[in-house]
Parts: C-alpha cells; sequence; structure tokens
C-alpha cells in the first residue's frame, strides 16, 4: 500500500488525550529534551500501549513547535501542534474558562465566547486528523476527556472502519446547566461519534442519555445505568452507541509498595520531626483548583483554632496545592484568596519558627507525597465537585499501618466507594468541622476498622482494572 494510505503501518491501539504523556521543555539555552509526566493513565494504559503495537496521540505542552513522531520507550508519540492563540483560545479559553466550570456545577461563571468555540472545533479536527493517520484499518482508538468531545464524531466521518471509545474525567453536569451552551446539541452530537461513552458515575450517564433524548429526538434505552455493567445504548441508524459508568482508580499495588519502602518510612518520620512532632498531622494535597474546596478546609480549621477546640500546639496542617492553570482569571483570583486565609490563620495562631499552616505552592516528587500521606493523621479532601478525586484513594493506598483517617466530600465521585470515610458537605462548615474533629479524636481501632475497609476498595479496584473494564464493553461483540 503507498505511504500515504490512511493506517499503512498503522497502530493498531491509540489513546488521545489532550497531552502526550511526555513533556517537551525548553532549557534556557534554548535546546529541548523530554520529560515523563508520569500520571495514572500512563501507567494504567502504557502495558496496553506497548503489547498492541499502540500510539498516543497528543499535545507536547509547549506551543508553536512542530514534533515528528517519535519513540519513547516503546512507545509511539505523535506529537499534535498547537500555535500559542490555540492554547489561549481552545485550551485556557473554551476548556478550562467554559467547560471546566461548567461541568463543575458552575461553582465559576463559564465564559460563553464564540471565538474560542471556533478554536475549540478547528483543535478537535486536528486531533481527529492525527488519528486518523496513524491508525491502522479496524483499530481501536481511546479518546479522553472534556478538550476532545467533537474527535469520536470528526474521526468516525474519516475513519468509518475504527472501533472508537471516549472517556470524561470529569464530571458530567445536571441537564439544566448542560443546557446553558450554546454548543450543547454540537457536544452531544461530538460524542455520539463514539462506539462506548464511559463516566466515571452512573449519574454522568444517565445525564446523557437524557440530553440525547431531549436534544436530538433520539431513543435511548431507559433502564438504570450500572457501575461497569448495564450500559445505556442509543440506536443510531444501524450503530449502536453505549454510554456506562467506569468509575477510574489508582496503581493501588505500586503506591502501596512505594509506601512500604525504607526510604520513604525514614521521609515519613523526618516530615512528623520537620513538623516539630506535632500530636497531629492534617493534610490537604491538590491541583490549586477552585473545585477543590481548598477554601473550605482552611475556614474550617480557622474556626476550631478561634474556638479553643484545636489546640495550635498540638496540630500542623500541611497544604500542598500545586500550580495549576496560572494564566486564567479565576485561578489568579482564587490563589489569592487561599493564600489570604493561610497567612491570617498563621497570623493569629502561629508562633515564630511554628506555624499552623504549611503552604506549598509546588509540586513534589511522588515518593515526597507517599511520605506526605503516611505522615497524615488526617487527610482533608473537600472538593465542591470532582469527577473521582484520586488523591482520596492514594492516601489509603499508603495506609498499608491501618493509621490515618480520611474526611472526604459528598461531591467526589470517590465519595460512592469510600463509604468507610468521613463524609461530609463541604457548604456545610459546621458539618466539616464537625467531621474534622471526629477524625482527629478517633479511637485507634475505630479508625483502622475504617482503614481496613476502605483499603479493601482502593486494592481491588485499580486503574487497571478501570482500563479493562472500560477496553472489554469497547469490545465489538458487546456492541450488538
Ligand atoms: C481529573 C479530575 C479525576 C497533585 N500534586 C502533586 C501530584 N498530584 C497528583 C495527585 C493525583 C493527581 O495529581 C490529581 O488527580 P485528582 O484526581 O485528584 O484531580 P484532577 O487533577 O482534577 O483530575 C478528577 C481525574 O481527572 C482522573 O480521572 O479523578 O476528578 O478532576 O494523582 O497525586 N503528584 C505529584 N506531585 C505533586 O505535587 N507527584
Amino acid at each position: 500500500s503507498s505511504e500515504n494510505a490512511p493506517g499503512s503501518d498503522g497502530a493498531d491501539f491509540i489513546v488521545a488525550a489532550n497531552r502526550l504523556p511526555v513533556d517537551l521543555e525548553r532549557l534556557p539555552d534554548g535546546t529541548q529534551r523530554w520529560k515523563s509526566s508520569p500520571g495514572g493513565l500512563v501507567s494504567a494504559l502504557a502495558p496496553f500501549l506497548r503489547s498492541h503495537s499502540g500510539a498516543w496521540v497528543g499535545w507536547p505542552g509547549v506551543p508553536d513547535v512542530e514534533l515528528d513522531e517519535l519513540t519513547e520507550d516503546g512507545l509511539r508519540l505523535h506529537p499534535v501542534s498547537l500555535t500559542s492563540t490555540e492554547v489561549r483560545d481552545y485550551y485556557e479559553g473554551f476548556s478550562n474558562g467554559t467547560l471546566w466550570p461548567l461541568y463543575h456545577d458552575v461553582v465559576a461563571t463559564p465564559v460563553f465566547d464564540r471565538g474560542w468555540w471556533d478554536t475549540y472545533v478547528k483543535v478537535n479536527h486536528r486531533f481527529a486528523e492525527a488519528c486518523a493517520k496513524v491508525a491502522a484499518p479496524g483499530a481501536t482508538v481511546w479518546i479522553q476527556d472534556y478538550q476532545l468531545q467533537l474527535v469520536p464524531s470528526m474521526l468516525r466521518d474519516l475513519r468509518p472502519d475504527l472501533r472508537i471509545g471516549f472517556f470524561l474525567h470529569i464530571p458530567f453536569p445536571p441537564t439544566e446547566l448542560f443546557m446553558q451552551l450554546p454548543w450543547r446539541a454540537e457536544i452531544v452530537r461530538g460524542l455520539l461519534g463514539a462506539d462506548l461513552v464511559g463516566f466515571h458515575r452512573p449519574g454522568g450517564a444517565q445525564n446523557f442519555l437524557w440530553l440525547a433524548r431531549r436534544l436530538l429526538g433520539l431513543e435511548p434505552t431507559r433502564g438504570a445505568v450500572g457501575v461497569r455493567t448495564r450500559p445505556g445504548v442509543i440506536q443510531l441508524g444501524n450503530r449502536a452507541v453505549r454510554v456506562g459508568a467506569f468509575p477510574i482508580s489508582i496503581d493501588s499495588a505500586g503506591l502501596d509498595a512505594l509506601a512500604r519502602k525504607k526510604e520513604t518510612v525514614a521521609r515519613t518520620q523526618q516530615v512528623r520531626a520537620d513538623l516539630g512532632n506535632p500530636k497531629k498531622i492534617i493534610l490537604g494535597v491538590d491541583r490549586l483548583d477552585y473545585t477543590k474546596g481548598i477554601d473550605r478546609r482552611l475556614y474550617a480549621l480557622h474556626e476550631l483554632l478561634q474556638e479553643g477546640k484545636v489546640d495550635p500546639d498540638e496540630v500542623a496542617m500541611v497544604q500542598l496545592a500545586t500550580p495549576s492553570r496560572e494564566r486564567v482569571e479565576h485561578y489568579q483570583r482564587m490563589r489569592g484568596e487561599i493564600e489570604q486565609i493561610v497567612s491570617r490563620i498563621n497570623g493569629e495562631f502561629g508562633r515564630v519558627g511554628r506555624p499552623v499552616v504549611h503552604y506549598l505552592h509546588q509540586s513534589v516528587g511522588r515518593a515526597e507525597l507517599a511520605a506526605f500521606f503516611a505522615a497524615a493523621d488526617v487527610m482533608l479532601v473537600t472538593p465542591v465537585r470532582d469527577g473521582m478525586n484520586l488523591v482520596c484513594k492514594e492516601y489509603v493506598a499508603c495506609r498499608h499501618d491501618l493509621g490515618g483517617a480520611l474526611v472526604l466530600s459528598e461531591f467526589a465521585g470517590a465519595a460512592a466507594e469510600l463509604t468507610s470515610s468521613f463524609l461530609v458537605n463541604p457548604h456545610d462548615l459546621d458539618g466539616v468541622k464537625n467531621a474534622m474533629l471526629a477524625a482527629l479524636t478517633i479511637d485507634p481501632a475505630e479508625g483502622r476498622r475504617r482503614m481496613r475497609a476502605l483499603r479493601r476498595q482502593v486494592l481491588t479496584h485499580d486503574v487497571d482494572r478501570w482500563a479493562r473494564s472500560f477496553l472489554d464493553a469497547l469490545e465489538p461483540e458487546h456492541g450488538h
């Protein structure tokens, strides 16, 4: 076959995501190098990719560079180029200024900008063309997340021979909120290009099925969608689109092993010592994002200190807030607010050499993070909305000692699975305070009982199981 024929020497399994699993780094001297960004998705899918002559299609993280396909660690990487204007309008704009707040219950006001939308369409088309070029005949393409919701149907138009899956990593919103989007029908049509559309929770799948009926006049099945079972089905001509729930998870065994390592245990003790060996350590770990409810837990701590229910001599809190989307306006404002609460708490209750809140606006290595988790008596995960939330699962995976207590928002997808945590409504400040106090003063035997139950869930439901359950459901024999 000719060199330009679609799929000649193509890949049988392709992942398409906004970002490649490696980032291009530009060094001050003008040279460039690749830096791996190991995430759960990469470690879950890398084995599949390697054994299926797989490829990954994504943006290398730096604007205005044209790069050829390359192979890294046995993984074929196909870079998609974006100009800086496209990064502004497609990524920072439509993805993170429109879709992100809209899909997270409009906790910030989404901006509806027609120019951003046009660029989103254009960039999605570029991703679809890249997938079409890389895919072997009959290949499977798995498209990831909210940045690429139009790719499934664009790709189907280009390559009807492909098996196409789509997974949304963030919540799919209540239909009343989704209906605000001027391009709501286009998004639903875009997703319906897939053979299987996956969400974290059945609720998201149900919302999507309702919209297919309401916006497009289709007739989806009416039964309740299960977790990893009983997907909804939408018949589109002679094609069936399935709509299911597949809760994502972490590399549980890998993190458990990391936490047990001698070096990590030593580092855990050092972290406790560096904090002055307080009686209790409280921890928060998040991307600095307004959906994560970092402010809620700081307000709760502040009130507990004011009321004398928490003693600043006995408690230290570490808040790791990894820099994120720093050019998006909402994020700049929120950062200022959080830093103000942190300094207010430390101003009122800290002493020289002994702040109450140790605030880190930086990212730390994976081993260091595991040591933080292992050192924390109380883990606070209080998002106002979160598709799943991996941090709470990572905390549990690091507690082979059965120590620690998890305070978890009801509005994280993970709440449905981690039912032995202290579940809270992050909008109910008294409720958050009570849960924090309960977690700080928990009877050790009761704490171990809860942690054992949490670990049973997390260790038996890892990211590999997630990927397998999605890809099994995507197999053609399930399609009819
Ligand atoms: C989206 C959805 C869904 C954070 N700081 C550091 C660091 N991290 C790691 C955590 C965790 C990951 O980043 C964050 O994952 P989350 O799931 O908590 O949140 P999002 O980034 O919003 O992810 C979410 C997820 O997609 C997957 O579908 O669960 O709901 O919003 O793994 O550990 N890792 C290191 N240093 C840091 O400073 N090494």
